[in-house]
């Protein structure tokens, strides 16, 4: 059930037992995870359902007591028992510490809203959020979650036709025209500076900061493009020019394209004019960051790694109001294989809508990736205190077999299919995020039609059911069991694009399945009984660590379909840690302003989000 952001009490009754469900206060408060906990959005009618309740005390049980099992409910808006079921415990779920039970109700497949799911303790039924069951229960979020980028546009005015007074502000960052910090670094190396000024504008920022990154903004963008190549192969209609709001619906061009072209323009700009030789520092000098050893190198086609603030800024500040100067870092090979791969990406997808941008893209991809071949170990080094979020990388291997394919699936050249073989990461499929890519070149090889696309789906399936082999094992009936990192429901969205893209090639439900077991999590299936999608849930996300939807007196909350980096196991910042000591891994979060390590937002994560979003939608019966 989608639902506006709600304050106050909420009263929910199952069996005519009232029980008070207070809204989410801050900080957070941990009886809420004694309610059946589900995804508060809802469930498509012929999806599994399934509901976890954790029983409130500590597990284990005391000495000699078994779990017993327990007696559930389903009911309809109108009060009516739609069904009913035992459960027994499923055991201890190591996430949380808690014992739970898992509730099935996928019986349940006539459409409604206002469902609850109540379980009976002693003489009272503790009830679950109110979801609904319908065909289309994913479709606004898909265009929620597109909108964050235009929300998140630099250089342009956000305008209250597209997106409501509320969330409108002025044009910021306008004319980015910028020059590599220096010539020395805050340690005391001499760089030397850049000979030359880029004009950066547009592109995303990147997060709660208003700093636009290559590495990450390319991942995202890489995403928003697959998701567009899927939608192409699946007919989908659903963001054919006019059907978002931004300022270039009506163009004659898919909006999707637009939205990312928006983005690409800039990690085009971010590239290094021909003929420019600067130094760089080379090799891994991790050791040595205050005596760095500089290399004239021909830099021509590399990409600038980052363009941000000099240094950060207080929270809240609308951009329009950030009077920090700004630069650009030097160039990386990582940034340069990012612009390969997403520029060879984008010649791709705009051929045949725009063959001059994709000519463009095209040729900025080649000479972006040549230039990481002649400078493969110029790995990005911060030449400020602060001021910008770091995306160093020290491997870069899975980078370049990534930009690899992305040229093999555009040009079918001989050349670069001979790397994408020669690559130790051929044809892997792991888990990935903005520093580790590999698994983006397997997803585009099983997404084009090439010789290696057999080979690509067959490695997408297998680690497919690797992933799903995890499930029998958690509490919250999630493929996911690994630590809990920054950024942790971007890990899950990104395993369910994977599950989703071994559905579309394999047929198997099962696959589909685990996608939405991934998105129940997200929208509330989870220990804190929490949706970390801004208005997506009875619960959800309202603080998120943003400069400008800092939701207080002047200042807007979050936009609906903007998630949360989530339960973050060792939480960094002191909001956070101030309230998490000792928090078993899913419960470390907190929804507060404060909190960057557990409650930005970010291009990269939202990314993913609207890509599974718009593959549920897509793809519903
Ligand atoms: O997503 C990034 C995460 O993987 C890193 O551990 C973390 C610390 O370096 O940074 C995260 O990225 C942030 C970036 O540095 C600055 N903008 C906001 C990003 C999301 O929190």
């Amino acid at each position: 059930m989608k639902q506006a952001l709600l304050a106050g009490v909420v009263m929910a009754c199952v069996g005519g037992v009232a029980m008070a469900q207070p809204n989410l206060p801050r900080p957070y408060q941990h009886h809420y995870m004694e309610f059946p906990t589900l995804n508060q959005t809802g469930f498509q009618p012929d999806s599994p359902k399934i509901a976890v309740y954790a029983v409130p005390e500590d597990a284990p049980a005391p000495a000699g007591k078994a779990w017993s099992a327990i007696d559930w409910v389903v009911k309809d808006a109108a009060n009516t028992v739609v069904l009913s079921g035992r459960s027994e415990a499923f055991g201890l779920n190591a996430g949380s510490g808690k014992v739970v039970y898992q509730i099935d109700f996928s019986a349940l497949k006539t459409p409604g809203s206002g469902y609850v799911v109540g379980v009976k303790t002693g003489d009272i039924y503790k009830v679950s959020a109110p979801f609904d069951i319908r065909a289309d229960v994913y479709q606004s979020l898909k265009y929620d979650a597109l909108a964050f980028f235009y929300h998140q546009r630099a250089s342009v005015p956000i305008e209250a036709k597209y997106v409501g007074d509320r969330f409108a502000r002025p044009v910021a960052h306008e004319k980015e025209i910028v020059t590599c910090w220096g010539p020395k670094d805050h340690r005391g190396n001499r760089w030397g500076g850049c000979p030359y000024t880029l004009d950066v504008s547009k592109g995303w920022y990147d997060a709660g900061d208003h700093g636009k990154y290559v590495v990450n903004g390319g991942i995202a963008v890489w995403t928003l493009m697959n998701g567009y190549e899927g939608a192409q192969a699946r007919g989908d209609r659903s963001f054919d020019d006019g059907r978002v709001k931004i300022p270039e619906a009506g163009n004659g061009k898919n909006d999707l394209l637009d939205e990312v072209r928006f983005e690409m323009d800039f990690l085009l700009a971010m590239q290094v004019p021909d003929g420019q030789t600067l130094n760089l520092p080379l090799g891994d000098q991790r050791k040595s960051l205050d005596k760095l050893t500089f290399t004239r190198v021909d830099a021509s086609g590399m990409a600038h790694h980052k363009m941000h603030d000099e240094h950060w800024t207080a929270i809240p500040m609308p951009p329009h109001l950030d009077k920090e100067k700004r630069g650009l870092s030097y160039p990386s090979t990582a940034a340069t294989l990012n612009l390969a791969a997403t520029a060879a990406q984008c010649a791709r997808v705009f051929k045949g809508v725009d063959d001059a941008y994709a000519d463009r893209c095209l040729s900025a991809a080649k000479k972006a990736y040549a230039a990481a071949k002649r400078v493969p170990d110029a790995y990005a080094i911060d030449v400020l205190p602060g001021g910008g979020g770091g995306y160093g990388d020290g491997q870069l291997s899975d980078e370049l077999y990534w930009a690899a394919a992305e040229l093999y699936a555009t040009t079918g050249e001989a050349a670069y299919e001979k790397d994408v073989k020669a690559s130790p990461q051929y044809l892997t499929a792991t888990d990935f995020s903005w520093g580790k890519v590999d698994t983006l070149g397997t997803l585009t090889l099983a997404t084009v039609d090439t010789p290696l696309r057999a080979a690509a789906r067959k490695a997408i399936v297998a680690r497919a059911a690797a992933m799903r082999a995890e499930t029998a094992g958690q509490g919250y009936h999630i493929a996911f069991n690994k630590p809990y990192v920054w950024g942790s429901t971007a890990d899950f969205m990104n395993r369910a694009m994977l599950f989703a893209h071994a559905a579309d090639v394999s047929g198997e439900a099962v696959y589909r399945a685990e996608a939405v077991n991934l998105m129940d999590y997200v929208l509330g299936r989870n220990p804190l009984n929490f949706s970390y999608v801004s208005g997506y849930g009875e619960r959800a996300m309202q603080h998120p660590h943003h400069r400008f939807w800092a939701n207080d007196a002047t200042l807007p909350p979050p936009p609906p379909g903007v998630i949360a980096g989530g339960p973050n196991q060792n939480p960094s910042d002191p909001d956070a840690r101030a309230r998490l000591e000792g928090c078993a891994p899913q419960t470390c979060y907190v929804d507060h302003i404060g909190s960057y390590s557990t409650n930005e937002v970010a291009v990269n994560w939202n990314a993913p989000l609207f890509w599974v979003a718009a593959w549920l939608d897509g793809t519903r019966k």
